[in-house]
């Protein structure tokens, strides 16, 4: 139970925002010295309207595209007066992760500092209205891939970031999401522990983006999971550690209940696309060895 969150209530999340759930755990694993370095991004929109914040650790606002670099200045500067105890973090969205800010997050990791680089992921570019980004999934419709006559949607499969990372040498990448608060808390933990530059990426559902109903936020979290969609694993040293082990659900199941996918269930040839992202979903079971 978090009793006395880091994060206060009374921001403006919409109801049932996935990354305001995820901010909470992230500073309930954090712990409260700590310094959040967060780029724009819905989160940063919601949690900072000036002159009020509902941060109770440090929050400083970096561009879209350097909060590696503005956190890699932070953790310098702390070290050069002593002060390694500190906990430096980034809490950036998948467009500044895996599009915008990819060359200063590489930047930081190639120079080895000791920070923990936390990606919410909500699968666009949400805060400036639903545009795909690098993490948006295969076929996804969004307001610049939209589904029609000739577009199944998102043309392109979900860029692999994790990979990305642990390619740097980075001593801990992992995923996680939203369902799992426990297992959030603990890789947030783990992260800030380890010394180096650590990546987290947590699957953050937004309801107005995928459009679904506010109350079934965690539902889809923990669908996108059972499904082998979504993935949840530990990357230590360059080698797959702890993987959460499910009994797969066929991905219809998660992909029908929003509506940035309903096209495929209502398109003649939607079956065909269906079957080509179970397969991503099946070669995710195999690739991190999910099956139960
Ligand atoms: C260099 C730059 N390009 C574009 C923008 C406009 N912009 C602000 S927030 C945002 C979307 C953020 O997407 P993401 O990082 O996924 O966070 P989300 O809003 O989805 O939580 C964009 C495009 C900007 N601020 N700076
Ligand atoms: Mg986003």
């Amino acid at each position: 139970m978090i009793t006395e969150s880091l994060l206060a209530p009374g921001h403006r999340g919409c109801a049932g925002c996935g990354p305001a759930l995820a901010a909470k755990f992230i500073l309930e694993g954090a712990g409260k010295n700590s310094i959040v370095c967060g780029p724009t991004g819905c989160l940063e929109v919601f949690t900072t309207p000036y002159p009020e914040s509902a941060w109770r650790v440090p929050y400083i606002h970096s561009l879209f595209e350097n909060p590696a670099a503005v956190a890699s200045g932070i953790e310098t500067a702390l070290a050069a007066r002593g002060k390694t105890d500190t906990k430096v973090l980034v809490i950036a969205g998948d467009g500044s992760t895996f599009d915008i800010g990819i060359r200063s997050i590489s930047g930081a990791f190639e120079r080895g500092h000791d920070i923990t680089y936390i990606c919410y992921d909500n699968e666009a570019y949400m805060n400036t209205g639903i545009q795909r980004s690098g993490a948006t999934p295969y076929d996804a419709a969004t307001t610049t891939s939209p589904a029609g006559d000739v577009s199944y949607g998102n043309p392109r499969p979900k860029k692999d970031m994790p990979a990305i990372l642990v390619a740097h040498g980075s001593p801990y990448v992992a995923t996680t999401t939203i369902a799992y608060p426990k297992d959030t808390i603990r890789k947030v933990k783990t992260a800030t522990e380890t010394v180096g530059p650590a990546y987290i990426q947590i699957h953050t559902p937004c309801c107005t983006g995928w459009y679904f109903e506010s109350a079934e936020t965690i539902e889809l979290a923990r669908l996108a999971v059972e499904t082998a969609l979504y993935p949840i694993f530990e990357i230590v040293n360059g080698e797959i550690g702890k993987v959460r082990k499910i009994k797969q659900k066929p991905v219809e199941e998660y992909l029908g209940a929003q509506r940035r996918f309903k096209h495929l269930f209502t398109m003649d040839s939607g079956k065909d696309e269906i079957a080509k992202i179970q397969a991503i979903a099946d070669e995710n079971v195999r690739k991190y060895g999910l099956a139960r």
